[in-house]
């Protein structure tokens, strides 16, 4: 069995990374997803200057997931580009950059760095962050979503993607999928951030578990898996000339399969990773190939998008 794939060309030699913010922000963390199994690595959404985030306790595992509300904790742009330009290219698994500009004049700054120095990386803008008190998500205004891509993709050339929050409205989905249509060298989407602005409460202290924006967070993990779903499959159906990378819920083989069935051809762990470090990707390695084994597919592709509907 072959859970090889690629995104834009690149081969990924097994369709399992970590989702941004989860074992990246710093060198460390990122060589010890060197060192997984897993078929790439992409590094914590950058801002032009370092930033602390926001106070802790910013993340909970909760029973049916997490939440949390990190507010772009990173090294600054800077520190991933020298990452990037010391990146050994030559191993097999490939190097994604994560940027997340405050504002779209930083998105640009950043971009323009990472495109002068030329580099076999590539870039993930992220649209969805949904912890920064003050700054809305640019993915749900539809457009200045479209604004910043027209500034940003004829900067970038190169094949990039972009991260978007989850959707929950079909007239969403042909919004969004129409704006995408627009640049051709958009290549992929990352279907779906944390479900924003959720509340975790301590039944018995009757108090919020985490202590920014008044206890609201992102939600991840088993509790958002059917919504990723969706938003996999919504834009895989209306981008046949784009791929899909899905994040959401994934915790085992199984959803994994879930995910490659609705369209997805990465897919990207956050929360399980969070809980069990980067000795998750062999895991789910090995799952994904026994589920692949007893149904008798032999390669992604067999079974990529081939949901079957009543
Ligand atoms: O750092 C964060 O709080 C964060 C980001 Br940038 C994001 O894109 N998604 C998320 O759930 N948290």
């Amino acid at each position: 069995v072959d859970i090889s794939t690629s995104i834009s060309g690149t081969t990924l030699p097994n369709v399992f990374f970590n989702a941004s913010g989860v074992w990246c922000q710093h060198e460390d963390e990122l060589q010890a997803m060197v060192e997984s199994h897993s078929g790439a690595l992409i590094t914590k959404s950058a801002t032009l200057a370092p930033r602390q985030g926001n106070p802790s306790p910013r993340y909970l595992p909760l029973p049916l997931g997490s939440i949390s509300s990190m507010g772009l904790p990173n090294e600054g742009y800077e520190y991933y580009l020298r990452y990037a330009c010391s990146f050994n290219y030559s191993r097999t698994k490939p190097l994604f950059i994560s940027l997340s500009g405050l504002s779209l004049g930083d998105s640009v700054k950043m971009v323009e760095a990472f495109v002068a120095a030329d580099l076999p990386c590539m870039l993930e803008i992220n649209f969805s962050c949904p912890n920064v008190p003050g700054k809305p998500q640019l993915g749900y205004d539809f457009e200045a979503m479209d604004a910043a891509l027209a500034t940003l993709a004829p900067l970038i050339k190169k094949p990039f993607g972009i991260k978007l929050p989850p959707f929950f409205d079909i007239a969403h989905f042909d919004l969004v999928a129409a704006v995408c249509q627009k640049y051709s060298n958009l290549a992929f989407l990352t279907c779906v951030n944390s479900i924003g602005n959720g509340l975790a409460i301590d039944f018995e202290t009757e108090t919020a578990l985490i202590k920014p924006k008044d206890g609201y967070g992102g939600l991840s993990g088993a509790m958002i898996l059917n919504t990723a779903l969706a938003n996999v499959n919504a834009f895989y159906r209306r981008l046949p000339d784009k791929q899909i990378i899905g994040v959401g819920g994934v915790a085992s083989g199984k959803e994994a399969f879930l995910h490659i069935l609705a369209g997805a051809s990465a897919v990207q762990i956050g929360t399980q990773l969070m809980e069990e470090g980067p000795a998750v990707f062999e895991r789910l390695n090995k799952e994904l190939a026994e589920i692949m084994a007893a149904k008798g597919y032999n390669t992604i592709e067999d079974f990529r998008g081939r949901l079957k509907t009543l």
